[in-house]
């Protein structure tokens, strides 16, 4: 058995589960998965006999005699970054690490218009679809000059938000998705850094592993 299980959503819809299997994907940690099926009868009843929050995803570390669950996808990525100090999964520099925390708090608990308007559906192509709803267009705008601004100030050393895959990084995973799916017209800047998480393999893990997912619900 490994150290920890995450517990997660259907891969192709939630984008909070992406989130901490980004940030796990680039520690040491030995894990694995387990799914509950979003958008069925029987998912709420799921989710509630492993998750006290009744939402995922859910982290579960078995070091513990008495297994220790983190819920809430910002705080799993802070346990991992406890956890797993070499990952540094927020960057060294106390400033860049206050910024990370910044733009990872922000799309936490921001960017309602996009979540709503934009839902994540990882193999859809939707060119243009829910672009002109109130408010999506300033989202949009915000989330350019924040990758701008943190890839002219901290991304010197790659191609990532902060140089290295930080948490940053694995909040605005499921973003670069939508931006797949949805193609709002995007700068320079942010257009290649939509590929560079795209490209990343742990998203490229994520895509594979919910391939099979559909493979299996459509059989
Ligand atoms: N703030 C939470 C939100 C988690 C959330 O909304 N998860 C959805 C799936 S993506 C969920 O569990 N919904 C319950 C349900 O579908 O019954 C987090 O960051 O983890």
């Amino acid at each position: 058995m490994t150290d920890f299980t995450l517990v997660v959503g259907s891969r192709e819809w939630s984008s909070w589960s992406l989130r901490p299997y980004f940030a796990i994907c680039h520690t040491p940690a030995a894990f694995d998965v387990t799914l509950i099926a979003l958008r069925t009868p029987e998912t709420a009843a799921r989710i509630r006999s492993v998750s006290p929050s009744g939402f995922v995803p859910l982290l579960i570390d078995r070091r513990f005699a008495t297994p220790l669950k983190v819920w809430d996808s910002l705080a799993i990525c802070e346990y991992l970054a406890e956890c797993f100090p070499q990952a540094q999964l927020w960057p060294a520099d106390p400033a860049a690490r206050a910024v990370a925390r910044s733009v990872s708090a922000e799309m936490h608990s921001g960017f309602r218009a996009l979540r709503t308007n934009l839902p994540m559906d990882l193999f859809a192509e939707k060119p243009g679809v829910g672009l002109d709803a109130e408010g999506v267009a300033d989202d949009i705008a915000r989330i350019e000059t924040l990758w701008r601004d943190c890839r002219t100030a901290y991304g010197a050393a790659g191609p990532y938000l902060f140089g290295a895959p930080t948490i940053a990084d694995a909040m605005f995973a499921p973003v670069a998705s939508r931006f797949r799916t949805y193609r709002p017209a995007l700068g320079e800047i942010a257009a290649a850094y939509v590929e560079t998480l795209l490209a990343d393999p742990a998203f490229r893990d994520w895509e594979t592993a919910a391939r099979r997912e559909s493979h299996i619900s459509q059989a």
